[in-house]
């Protein structure tokens, strides 16, 4: 059976992707850009920096601003972004999240945090999760973004494990080419999703069982 289980933070352990994508949009209006919700699924697991990037592409504004206004640019958008998360409390996990984090506590399996988010402590502490895993990785030390897997490496690494012995949960299609290029089996979360090893439509229906069962049907 697995020893570990990590978990991506946006749109596996909470929504919040609604929030960057209201935070986003306002920003691009302001520089003329338009973006809609169907493009706010390739912002998923994409950080702050290669978010804006995007955004400047998709307007053909590419190479039409300054580094100085780049980051000045993802500095307005992230202020906004933080006021928005004061709305958020612990109705605000995603279904079942709350539950599977408790069993795996209890069978012993180590939890971990995969999270390229900046305010992932932020958010876990609006979340009351700031004592539900085992380990939590630190963005400032990780200098390859997913699909690159050396996150999900990373956490394997702190919580002593080698990574065929993790199960890594994901919605984002960067973030299921992180876990398989580390060598980890990947639970995707969401209907589009390709190279998963197990899909759900959500979280509601993921438990212990379940990850259990689906190790077992691949080992
Ligand atoms: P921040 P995850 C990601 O979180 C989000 O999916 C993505 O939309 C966001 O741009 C990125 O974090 C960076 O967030 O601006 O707060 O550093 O899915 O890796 O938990
Ligand atoms: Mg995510």
């Amino acid at each position: 059976l697995p020893r570990a289980v990590i978990f991506d933070l946006d749109g596996v352990v909470v929504d919040t992707a609604h929030l960057h994508f209201m935070a986003w949009q306002r920003l691009a209006q302001r520089i003329g850009i338009h973006i809609d919700t169907g493009f706010n699924e390739q912002l998923k697991g994409v950080s702050r920096q290669g978010s804006l990037l995007r955004i400047l592409a998709s307007g053909g504004k590419t190479g039409s601003f300054t580094q100085a206004e780049c980051d000045a640019m993802a500095a307005e958008k992230n202020a906004d972004y933080v006021g928005l998360l004061a709305g958020l409390t612990t109705t605000d996990i995603l279904p079942g999240m709350g539950e599977l984090l408790h069993t795996l506590h209890e069978q012993g399996v180590l939890t971990g945090l995969a999270s390229v988010s900046q305010n992932a402590p932020r958010v876990l502490r609006a979340l009351g999760l700031e004592q539900a895993f085992n380990y939590v990785a630190d963005t400032r030390r990780i200098t390859h973004s997913k699909p690159h897997p050396e996150i999900f490496l990373n956490v394997c690494e702190a919580l002593n494990i080698s990574p065929q012995h993790a199960v890594g949960i994901e919605d984002a299609q960067a973030g299921i080419d992180a876990l398989r290029a580390g060598g980890i089996f990947a639970i995707g979360i969401g209907a589009t999703l390709e190279g998963a090893n197990y899909r759900l439509a959500s979280t509601e229906g993921l438990s212990w069982a379940v990850i259990r069962q689906q190790w077992l049907r691949h080992h």
